[in-house]
């Protein structure tokens, strides 16, 4: 097909009627003449058409349709639109302005993590800040200690790579290790150069990080023409930017006039200087745009100082910025201080104050989460805060409706909220926005307080609040579609399954269909098999062709391989986050070794519970008693009345003990394992699935694995700073001494340790020779 089509909805005829299924065809009727069935069905067809033409040209394949043959389906699907206005479905294909679907651009591993940002909001904060780094590198508080401070960009960022000095890849941070590859739409922003200054002797590799964005001036310009042209307008300058650059038409970002400010730096072949200010000055000298506001400090008050200056300056820069970034400026400093699991310990991101704004609540909704939490939603008349229109905020849960927190004390002075209300409503930077006062002199007559729920609004079993859990819960397990739906969409979300061209959308599409009998994990890797047996037609069917549906079960295909963490990560169980998960797999190192374990140790969770629950109820009586609570007494007694052997005890004491799992999470898993339901559902999952073992941490490093020991006065380093190094390189650094450890690091000083150690045989070594241990 190289033709291009005449428009088929104003001379539907006049295309030959031989275009493969593919493209529009030509033998449509007039939309004058269509039927309201016959429209629903072509609007399915057409949706799914536009769909698959979306990923064919992005995916490795040719773009199958040519532009022309796309424009033509897209405008037959508008004019049947707009003779049936309800049939028009909300994820339209018409609708999208921009904001391609995520998963259509291929994406790209970084190959120096993309660290996020921590927040801090008052100056307090920022005192800490630099007291922290101090404690850290054992610096005294009259040592010299420089930073900078830059405005905070409220943009996207983005990472560029440079090879020989000239551009190879731009990438979106996405997840800070998986971005997307949108190399072809950087390419046409003005201040990221294609080939770098020469002169400036740029290092053969070299990625450059910094935010791309949207001034002031031109984001209106954007918003007129938008309108005048009848399409959406967008909420504010960062959404502006992120539909532009996220265009699978790199015209289109050509046309829209992006702007990038370089801040931070990636892989690189050679350092580019020996400090922050000094890399980013030689950033400018290789040819990009640097924010001039930036400054050197010399520690908290001049950094608040500069914080001041560049708040004063804000109205008037003409784009947006949330914040101050403090950064230590010594990059040798940076390279000590090192990281958490996503945040540099160096860095600090001080963010201007929370707009507010006054508006009514019209509503209050409660939507039901993975876990069965009640989360009671704001409807609001919307209101615009801070540049942003808001018509939903948060409330927390039904205590901060009622006006008085868990533990009974008040909260906005204990006035409560109720629909018709005249609330202010809050929203800072990328936060969601959070309902913060009522005014009481406007309530209007004849309200009463709002009756939270005691039953789940969504299948009806009753929801429950545990000891000292200021969330009621949904009881209702898988039984509850809500909940049910939220476990699958975190499934496939991007830390978990992530398979592609599954998201939440399609999840919630596939859940609402019967007929595809999508209802926990397992169903998604049987979803090929029943399709081809006919059994849940995909095809046909959401926006579906042949060929997407191909894709996707190609998608699904390839995650039946897939990692211990994902996997424990994937399963959605309370408190089991994506960092938990990870300790957990490297723990145990198989499924099968985490489910024993958890099995053996179910009778030992049962007796933690039921201490617990005695030790609640010792701590009410103590209280009430006016003593003080025996806790060890009644949990120990608890325990022995429910006697788990010594094997349960065993097998808990060894999951609570490792590494970031407390008995909090503990409980939690091993609730989930012990439910028959959620059992019989995981089971079936993990029948069709090869997991994999988990990397071990940092192979290449002589200490990973081993089991550390630090003791008496280190010289070279604080303990904090040696503990951090010891685990960043695989290690686990243990406070006492025993038959599992493996090493001990002995300072001046090393008393009772040192003697268990040579008791016990373990190798001691000093400080020295632990640092030409670790090389450094
Ligand atoms: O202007 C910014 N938005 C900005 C973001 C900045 N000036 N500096 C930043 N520095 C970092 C580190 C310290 C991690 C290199 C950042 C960000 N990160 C950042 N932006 C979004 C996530 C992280």
């Amino acid at each position: 097909m190289s033709k291009a089509v005449s428009d088929p909805v104003s001379n539907p005829a006049s295309n030959p009627a031989s275009a493969p299924s593919s493209a529009p065809s030509s033998d449509r009727p007039d939309v004058a003449r269509l039927t309201e069935a016959a429209a629903a069905a072509e609007i399915a067809e057409l949706a799914g058409m536009i769909a698959d033409a979306n990923r064919a040209y992005h995916g490795e394949d040719a773009p199958e349709i040519t532009d022309a043959e796309y424009d033509a389906l897209k405008r037959r699907l508008q004019a049947i639109e707009a003779r049936f206005p309800a049939l028009k479905r909300p994820d339209s294909p018409t609708e999208a302005i921009g904001a391609a679907p995520s998963g259509t651009f291929a994406k790209v591993r970084h190959a120096v993590r993309m660290l996020s940002l921590e927040n801090a909001f008052d100056d307090e904060e920022i005192a800490k800040f630099d007291e922290r780094i101090r404690l850290y590198l054992g610096l005294g508080p009259e040592a010299p200690l420089w930073f900078t401070a830059e405005p905070k960009i409220d943009g996207l960022s983005l990472s560029l790579r440079y090879e020989g000095g000239k551009l190879v890849q731009a990438a979106t941070r996405g997840d800070g290790e998986i971005g997307e590859n949108v190399t072809a739409n950087a390419r046409t922003v003005a201040d990221i150069p294609e080939l770098l200054t020469p002169e400036a002797e740029p290092p053969a590799v070299l990625e450059v990080r910094g935010e791309v964005y949207m001034s002031h001036a031109d984001f209106e310009a954007l918003n007129t023409q938008q309108a005048a042209a009848g399409g959406k307008r967008f909420a504010n300058p960062r959404n502006a930017a992120a539909g532009s650059l996220r265009q699978l038409d790199a015209g289109v970002t050509a046309a829209r006039p992006l702007r990038f400010f370089a801040y931070a730096w990636g892989e690189m072949s050679a350092p580019l200087a020996a400090t922050q200010s000094a890399a980013i000055a030689r950033l400018k000298a290789l040819g990009f745009s640097t924010n001039g506001l930036t400054e050197r400090c010399d520690g908290p008050s001049a950094l608040l100082a500069a914080y001041r200056r560049i708040e004063q300056k804000r109205a008037t820069l003409g784009y947006d910025i949330d914040g101050v970034v403090y950064k230590v400026d010594d990059l040798a400093l940076q390279a000590r201080l090192g990281f958490r699991s996503t945040t540099p310990r160096w860095a600090i991101a001080h963010k201007f104050p929370a707009e507010l704004a006054w508006t009514r609540l019209e509503a209050i909704d409660i939507q039901v989460g993975r876990t069965g939490a009640l989360s009671p939603v704001a409807r609001l008349a919307p209101v615009t805060v801070g540049g942003v229109v808001v018509s939903n905020a948060t409330l927390h849960n039904e205590d901060y409706i009622a006006g008085r927190s868990a533990s009974g004390e008040a909260i906005r002075d204990g006035k409560d909220l109720r629909p018709g209300d005249w609330v202010q409503v809050k929203r800072a930077g990328d936060v969601i926005p959070k309902v913060v006062d009522v005014d009481l002199a406007r309530r209007p007559a004849g309200t009463t307080p709002f009756d939270f729920p005691q039953c789940c609004p969504e299948c009806g079993s009753p929801a429950e609040r545990e000891e000292g859990d200021a969330v009621r819960r949904c009881t209702g397990g898988l039984i509850c579609p809500a909940q049910a739906v939220e476990k699958l969409k975190h499934f496939v979300s991007r830390a978990a399954f992530d398979i592609d061209g599954l998201g939440a959308r399609q999840i919630e599409m596939f859940f609402a269909d019967p007929d595809l009998g999508i209802r926990d994990p397992a169903d998604i890797f049987t979803l090929a098999a029943r399709d081809a047996a006919n059994l849940g037609k995909l095809r046909n069917r959401d926006g579906f062709g042949d060929r997407s549906a191909g894709n996707l079960f190609r998608a699904i295909e390839e995650r039946r391989r897939i990692g211990l963490g994902r996997l424990i990560f994937a399963l959605g169980i309370r408190h089991v986050g994506e960092v938990a998960a990870q300790d957990l797999a490297r723990h145990y190192g198989s499924w099968e070794a985490l489910v024993a374990a958890l099995d053996s140790a179910r009778p030992a969770a049962l007796a933690h519970r039921a201490a617990d629950a005695a030790e609640a109820q010792e701590r009410r009586a103590a209280a009430a008693e006016g003593r003080r609570a025996r806790i060890a007494e009644v949990r120990g007694a608890a325990i022995a009345a429910a006697a788990p052997s010594p094997d349960a005890t065993a097998a808990w004491d060894d999951l609570t003990g490792a590494d970031g799992i407390g008995p909090v999470l503990a409980l939690s898993l091993s609730d989930s394992l012990a439910n028959p339901r959620e059992r019989a559902a995981i089971d079936r999952l993990t029948e069709m699935l090869v997991i994999e073992p988990p990397e071990a941490r940092a192979t290449a490093s002589p200490v990973a694995g081993k089991t550390v020991v630090f003791t008496g006065t280190l010289e070279k380093m604080t303990r904090a700073e040696a503990k951090a190094r010891a685990e960043a390189l695989g290690a686990k650094v243990a406070g006492s001494v025993s038959a599992r450890t493996d090493l001990l690091v002995a300072g001046p000083g090393a008393g009772s340790k040192a003697r268990e150690a040579a008791r016990l045989g373990i190798e001691t070594i000093d400080e020295d020779a632990w640092l030409r241990l670790i090389g450094g």
